[in-house]
């Protein structure tokens, strides 16, 4: 039987029937759908699902699962990795007992994240096994290939994804998902699990030895021609169209596994007088496939960069412009379609607009340095609020030093998913290096930029349960930090507060907490309209920038609003009211 699905639902379904009982995650485009697939199911199947505080915590959760014996996976966009890594490399280490997948999903092309970042990388520096699939089908069965090959060798195996890979929809043939009946258990062995130094030193022996016995059998090769081509991930199926466009004719060396490299790779340079590469992102195969053909006294000339360009995804048009320019061709110039550009905003009503517009009340000429979720959208005009976005968890670290470097005020925002996935560290290090500046964390009470996930905040776990929620003036109060709790609709109490905390020339916590708009839904409130006693000043228009008001001669509310009311008690005249 086959059924449409996505290649993020096609991981989550090749880890069932593969037989996982561990699956662990954080957030994060292109990922989401992977946990979230699981999240749905896993009670039913047996399988203990955690939306973790980070991806490193997610990492270990998992990481403990697979030392059980039992299969685990652990999902995450590419910059998550960074966060893990120190986990990830003491794992790829110590090895594993139950298969373990980390799955890896890039976003070449920075569709939706702070740096383009070529996870492949990663699989060398770990030395740990690396598969690419191309398509939803290959998806699912690059997953459950992934747990056999991580029990084969013990070693975790990357599955690494990219955006269009993990969002294409396909079909794919459905299996019958998999109970292994396994006793999970932890058998001591300090020399294994304690890395001190005397037993670091032998695994590292080990796991070389380990990985220089992988040998996985899933590339293939196609067509035929002069002219060899490695392609790997989605590179490969834009190389199939562009061949077709240019009527060329190649042999293709589809790579599935892109680390380490197969030895049938040395059989296909030995074919050829010259190898295209054609990769996303990084050089790295072509860098590896040169230093092949040396090693192997081959005189194949080897291309990549030269054409293919390095940086954001490729597709058919820019695969077929390498081939030409390999062929000496002209490369074809297209035009952008004429889709008018609409940038990202804040959706109207969201309580971020309005906390917003208290920071800049309190401190007009503050600088603000700011974090990862949806209140980064703060940085469009007219908000203007967002000077600095980094990292997650970056908007405290970096306020410590500039508080201590430059004399402005300062007044950092970061959400309450951010806060609780590294913004403590940071807030610890403010307390102790005695940093002067206001955190003002924007709790939404949900991760609203990812899909709406919960967090330790919201005070439900990923297989549904109700827990005490983790509030985050409790964690800064026992820092000893004078914590004031807002909500940002009452925008005078707000400013107040803001203000308040901005003078105190100490370290303060402004927690600006009202439900996302999205999740709390409009259907509660009344929209507003504006009156005849409208001045024209356009005050509300060019300081909120909400959706739902433009501005002709007068205010006008559309048919967007949802009724926060924020306008109204911004409005100098009085002129806003709900609509009768
Ligand atoms: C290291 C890392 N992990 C995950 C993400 C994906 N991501 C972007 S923002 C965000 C959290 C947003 O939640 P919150 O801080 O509560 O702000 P909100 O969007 O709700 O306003 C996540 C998980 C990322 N960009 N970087």
């Amino acid at each position: 039987m086959k059924e449409l699905l996505m290649g993020n639902q096609a991981i989550a379904r090749g880890a069932l029937e593969a037989g996982v009982t561990v699956v662990t995650a954080y957030p994060g485009t292109p990922s989401s759908e992977i946990p979230m697939t699981i999240s749905k199911i896993a009670k039913k199947q047996g399988i203990y699902f955690e939306w973790s505080t980070n991806e490193k915590v997610a990492y270990e959760v998992a990481f403990a699962g697979a030392l059980a014996g039992l299969r685990s996976m652990v999902t995450m966009k590419h910059v998550g990795l960074n966060v893990a890594s120190d986990a990830f490399m003491a794992s790829a280490e110590v090895g594993v007992d139950g298969g373990f997948v980390v799955v890896s999903a890039d976003d070449p092309s920075l569709h939706s994240s702070q740096n383009e970042q070529d996870n492949r990388y990663y699989a060398r520096l770990a030395n740990i096994p690396c598969i690419e699939p191309v398509s939803p089908q290959e998806a699912k069965d690059f997953t459950m290939k992934a747990f056999e090959i991580s029990e084969k060798y013990s070693i975790p195996v990357m599955v690494r994804t990219t955006t269009r890979v993990n969002h294409a929809r396909g079909d794919v043939e459905i299996g019958d998902i998999l109970t292994l009946e396994r006793t999970p258990k932890f058998e001591k062995n300090p020399r294994r699990f304690v890395t001190v130094p005397a037993n670091a030193r032998v695994l590292r022996v080990k796991q070389l030895e380990k990985m220089a016995s992988v040998e996985i059998d899933l590339d293939f090769i196609e067509g035929s021609g002069d002219l060899g081509i490695i392609a790997s991930g989605i590179a490969y199926n834009y190389v199939k169209e562009a061949l077709l466009l240019l009527n060329l004719k190649a042999e293709i060396y589809k790579l599935a596994v892109t680390h380490p490299l197969s030895k049938k790779v040395v059989d296909f340079l030995k074919r050829h007088d010259t190898i295209v590469v054609v990769e996303e992102l990084e050089p790295i195969i072509e860098t590896e496939v040169r230093a092949l053909a040396q090693r192997e006294g081959l005189s194949v000339k080897v291309y990549g960069k030269e054409f293919v360009p390095r940086a954001y995804e490729l597709d058919t048009t820019r695969v077929t412009n390498a081939f030409r320019k390999y062929k000496g061709i002209p490369e074809e110039v297209f035009k952008d379609l004429p889709i008018p550009v609409r940038p990202p905003i804040l959706c109207p009503g969201c309580p971020h607009r309005a906390t917003f517009y208290a920071m800049k009340k309190a401190a007009p000429k503050g600088i603000y340095p700011s974090d990862i979720g949806c209140y980064t959208l703060g940085v469009v005009p007219p908000i203007n609020a967002v000077d600095t976005c980094f990292c997650m968890g970056g908007s405290i670290g970096v306020s410590c030093g500039l508080s201590e470097f430059v004399s402005d005020k300062i007044l950092c925002s970061i959400g309450d998913s951010t806060f609780l996935h590294t913004g403590i560290p940071a807030l610890i290090d403010a307390v102790y290096n005695q940093h002067r500046f206001v955190v003002v964390i924007l709790d939404n009470e949900t991760t609203a930029m990812t899909g709406h996930q919960p967090h330790p905040g919201t005070g439900v776990t990923g297989m549904g349960e109700i827990v005490p929620k983790v509030y985050p003036e409790k964690l800064a109060e026992a820092m000893g930090i004078h914590t004031d709790v807002v909500d940002p609709y009452d925008v005078k109490t707000t400013v107040k507060v803001m203000k308040e905390a901005v003078n105190s020339g100490e370290l303060r916590v402004v927690i600006a907490r009202r439900t996302c708009i999205l999740v709390e839904g409009t259907q509660r409130r009344s929209p507003y309209h504006v009156t005849d006693e409208c001045a024209g000043c356009q005050l509300c228009t060019s300081q909120l920038g909400c959706p739902a008001m433009t501005f002709t001669e007068k205010a006008v509310i559309n048919e967007l609003c949802t009724g926060c009311g924020v306008c109204a008690q911004i409005c100098p005249t009085h002129a806003i009211e709900v609509h009768p």
